[in-house]
């Protein structure tokens, strides 16, 4: 759907008049010249962000102009929620919740289970299958049940197979719990605390390495048929501006393949991760344009059932995780003070 009385041709027109005025001279360019994301993408487009960032008021209005839906950065993960005694805050989340509910944006809850973290409250717990899995679903209600009714879907198993592809990991969740057990616990515990929320099985490196692809895909048709409520596959894109033209649009049909609603769940495209094979800055902005317009045109092929949301992994350059590896990196649609990029137009151009 485009905004009401805004007119598709002479968007992409002053899309790709953006894109050209910045390559010709780097010129500055204002919000003015381009509509905002929601209003010209037909299906949710979201950004994460973190609570402390709502202080700034720029950075609010920002968020409330361009996008329709909210993932909190961290606050919603394990590692803010479960302090050292085992109980939980959610100073954080509610400050993002309220916000959200206040500018009418939807909200995404990100992440219930996720290898990387497993808090010492968890860790000591030195007990039975039966104790473990009782604190476990415990847990999954605490947070679910929270947001229940507030969130439009849950990341409810995050980054489950293998870096190189062969496998799932490891966790302390799949050797208490089970490999495939604990997801598909983790799922019925969601499901049973949110009645309402689509569930999303949600990984990396989807793009760029084909068996981890492959062995996704499997995971989810062995979670349906565990009878785990799946519900969604969110593929985070974190991609570099080098990516192989083809490899976005055929990781998004092959997600949708299976029927189930997608999410791009991070996107960001990352400058100085392709700086080796690229030396040239310029060429590097326009690789990156095209990666992001290569993202909007895939994920807007995609049946309108099929398209959960589009999430940028942030809007702000300055605010990306990515410049805590690189602070030379540039990975979002929009530059330091909030101006839309040349990334900002490709994406809007490649909207359908
Ligand atoms: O961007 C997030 C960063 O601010 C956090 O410190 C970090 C750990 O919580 O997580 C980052 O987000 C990650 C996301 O939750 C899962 N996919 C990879 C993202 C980038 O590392």
């Amino acid at each position: 759907m485009t905004g009401p009385g805004v007119n598709r041709r002479a968007l992409i027109g002053s899309a790709l008049a953006l894109a050209a005025c910045e390559r010709r001279a780097d010129a500055q360019t204002s919000p003015a010249n381009l509509p905002t994301l929601r209003s010209v993408a037909p299906f949710p487009v979201g950004t994460c962000l973190q609570a402390l960032q709502l202080d700034d008021p720029a950075f609010a209005a920002l968020v409330a102009a361009q996008v329709s839906q909210l993932t909190p950065e961290w606050e919603m993960k394990m590692e803010y929620i479960v302090q050292d005694d085992g109980s939980l805050r959610f100073e954080g989340p509610d400050k993002i919740a309220a916000f959200a509910r206040s500018a009418g944006i939807r909200l995404f809850g990100h992440t219930l289970v996720w290898y990387a973290q497993s808090p010492p409250a968890f860790e000591r717990l030195d007990v039975s299958r039966i104790a473990f899995d009782a604190a476990y679903r415990n847990y999954i209600l605490a947070v679910a049940g929270r947001y229940r009714g507030q969130v439009s879907g849950w990341d409810v198993v995050n980054e489950a197979v293998a870096e190189d592809g062969e496998g799932w990991r490891d966790s302390l969740w799949s050797r208490k719990l089970g490999a495939l057990d604990h997801m598909v616990l983790a799922f019925q515990h969601a499901r049973e605390a949110d009645p309402d929320a689509v569930l999303f099985l949600n990984d990396y490196n989807l793009e760029n390495i084909p068996k981890k692809r492959a062995t996704f895909l499997k995971l989810a048709e062995a979670l349906l048929k565990a009878g785990a409520p799946l519900g969604g596959l969110g593929t985070q894109t974190h991609v570099a501006a080098d990516l192989a033209p083809g490899e976005l649009s055929r990781t998004i049909s092959d997600l949708a393949s299976l029927g189930l609603p997608v999410h791009l769940s991070e996107m960001d495209v990352s400058i100085t991760r392709s700086e080796g094979l690229i030396k040239d800055r310029t060429r590097l902005a326009a690789g990156q344009a095209r990666v992001y317009a290569e993202a909007a045109e895939a994920f807007s092929s995609l049946p309108p059932s099929q398209r959960f949301a589009f999430t940028h992994w942030g809007l702000r350059d300055g605010d990306s995780w990515l410049k805590r590896e690189n602070a030379a990196d540039t990975p979002l649609l929009f530059d330091d003070q909030g101006r839309p990029k040349a990334a900002a137009a490709a994406w809007i151009g490649g909207l359908r």
